[in-house]
């Protein structure tokens, strides 16, 4: 078999794993795009803008640990960047590819199209190394085939987005074929040395401590140690919390599961335990502004030990070049038990009160839909929530063993779940898709709906229509809060035009919600979107406590000079 520059790309996707590739069109891209389809092991999938494709590709890569996407240069690339950067701060390997101008009109007096009308067609490639761990711009088919390589291997390792241009005249040009795929795949092992005096210091550690407790945090699973964390657990018998960006990334249906830690929003129990303990193993944490509701919850000192992927911290010490996978395993291996969080947890935590079920007649409130939403999750189900209310929403639901929770935390971008519940069915067809989305989030990207209309994607989406951006409103309110309503229910029909199946649904009271719901999972031959009406103050608790201690940090004065 001969390959070219653009099938070559498509072998090395395909042999990596995926089964897509998400694409819009453009002509710097046109004949990339045929070659990749000369693939057929390899399906691409159309969105509605660049934005949107970056975000798809990420809902994708989080349900099958990798994606690729292909725009075209510049005006697709530079609305994408969002995306790129998104996928960065959530540890997932994305690829973008882009379509680039022909090679005989660089280091010409040619002005092209899709640029500044500068001579200067380097800055989308400048930019994305600024973005992604690894950036190559393809001009030559002979060096094509490590560029790609060199670009997939480094996306794959440190679990980072890469970015690959490619030359419109290049894109079908002839190049070597593709050696065997460890090249890219193989791990980077730990320096042994270092990874036992990681685990003898660990080990040490958790001997002079009684009542360690276990944090896990939303690098666990960019790091493949989600097992090996449980294993870690077990052998230790002490309660683990989970922080929210990392929700179901320990089962919640382990019978050690101490619930989510998250400062004063934290669920019963949770933070208590946290600092009752006499030690911390924070494992894939990440500490920031939100996570630590204002920095009021940011566990710190001799008693907390950090496992990174690749860095483990404690007592003073430094080790670095430790896979996170070998050192929870090998701790596991070494340690004594230590369960005193978990049976205090077991004394401490109250289950909170089941909500009494409503009149189905009464007017539609956020406790009713989410009681609703919960007899909807089972073992096949993943339930993606959008930044706003839905956050604190989704952080209550109870996920029994299987179910999946995505939230993208860390870049908080609103617009992100539409197009990531897209990716994220396309790439998991036989879990149910759940998407809670508030409607200020959903204005952003809500066209990408119409793809999931098109490939007859029966992802649920419930939009809270709070009439407005209740979770700025919790922060600050001004009238940069209200927003324009919208027929949502209606706008289904919109994009169904003469051949799609999706239904939109609008529930003002609990009765209708149920047969929504209903007609939800009949429904196998598109999404449906349910619109929940609510009052704009019917928000959470948590979000009103967490909003005012981010309110706070955000209002600290500049400190004096
Ligand atoms: O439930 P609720 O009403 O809080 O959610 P909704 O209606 O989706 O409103 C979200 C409001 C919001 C904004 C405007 N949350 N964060 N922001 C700031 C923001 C602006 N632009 C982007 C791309 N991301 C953001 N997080
Ligand atoms: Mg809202």
């Amino acid at each position: 078999m001969t390959y070219t520059v653009g099938s070559y790309l498509a072998a090395r996707l395909s042999q990596i794993g995926l089964k897509h590739h998400f694409a819009v069109a453009g002509d710097f891209n046109l004949i990339l795009l045929d070659e990749l389809l000369t693939n057929k092991e390899l399906e691409q999938v159309y969105c509605c803008n660049e934005l949107n494709c970056g975000y798809s590709a990420e809902g994708y890569a989080r349900a099958c640990g990798a994606a690729a996407f292909v725009v075209t240069f510049s005006v697709g690339g530079l609305s994408a960047i969002n995306a790129l950067a998104g996928a960065y701060a959530e540890n997932l390997p994305v690829v973008m590819v882009s379509g680039a101008p022909n090679t005989n009109d660089y280091a010409t007096e040619h002005l092209l199209h899709h640029t500044m009308a500068t001579h200067d067609f380097a800055y989308s490639l400048e930019i994305a190394r600024k973005i992604t761990c690894c950036a190559v711009a393809v001009t030559s088919p002979e060096d094509a085939p490590a560029q790609i390589d060199m670009a997939l291997r480094t996306a794959l390792r440190e679990k980072k987005p890469a970015y690959i241009e490619i030359a419109c005249n290049i894109a079908n040009a002839s190049c070597a074929a593709p050696g065997p795929v460890s090249a890219i795949l193989s791990p980077v092992p730990s320096d042994a040395e270092s990874l036992e005096a990681a685990i003898v210091a660990a080990a040490e550690f958790l001997k002079s401590k009684r009542k360690p407790v276990m944090m896990i945090g939303s690098k666990l699973r960019a790091a493949g140690a989600e097992m090996q964390a449980i294993a870690l657990a077990e052998s230790l018998g002490c309660a683990v919390t989970v922080m929210a960006a990392a929700k179901s990334f320990f089962p919640e249906s382990h019978p050690q599961y101490a619930g989510i830690y998250w400062g004063e929003v934290s669920s019963p129990g949770a933070r208590e335990i946290v600092d009752w303990a006499d030690a911390i193993l924070c494992v894939g944490a990440i500490f920031n502004d939100y996570s630590t509701v204002g920095w009021t919850a940011m566990p710190s000192g001799p008693n907390v030990l950090i496992a990174d992927d690749g860095h483990i911290q404690l007592a003073g010490l430094d080790y670095s070049q430790v896979r996170l996978d070998a050192f929870l395993s090998g701790l596991a291996a070494r340690i004594e038990r230590r369960d005193a969080t978990l049976i205090e947890y077991r004394r401490i935590r109250s289950a909170p009160a089941a909500p009494p079920s409503a009149d189905p007649a009464a007017k539609l409130t956020r406790v009713e839909i989410f009681q609703q939403v919960q007899s909807l999750i089972n073992s096949d189900t993943t339930v993606i929530a959008e930044t706003g209310d839905s956050w604190f929403n989704g952080m209550h639901l109870s996920l029994p063993h299987g179910a999946r929770f995505e939230i993208e935390m860390q870049w908080g971008a609103i617009g992100w779940s539409v197009p990531a519940t897209f990716g994220y069915a396309v790439g998991a067809p036989g879990r149910r898709v759940i998407a809670l989305i508030g409607d200020g989030s959903f204005q952003l990207t809500a066209q990408e709906v119409a793809q999931m209309i098109r490939r007859r994607l029966p992802a649920i989406i419930f939009l809270i229509n709070n009439h407005g951006y209740t979770i700025e409103v919790e922060i600050h309110d001004g009238p940069y809060n209200n927003i324009k309503n919208w027929d949502y229910a209606g706008l289904v029909q919109v994009f169904n035009a003469e051949d799609g199946k999706g239904k939109g649904l609008r529930a003002t009271n609990g009765g209708e919600l149920a047969a929504a719901i209903e007609t939800a999972l009949a429904s196998r031959e598109g999404p449906t979107l349910i619109e929940c009406v609510i009052d704009r103050d019917d928000c959470s608790g948590d979000l009103i406590s967490w909003g005012r201690l981010v309110a706070k940090a955000n209002a600290r004065p500049p400190r004096p000079q």
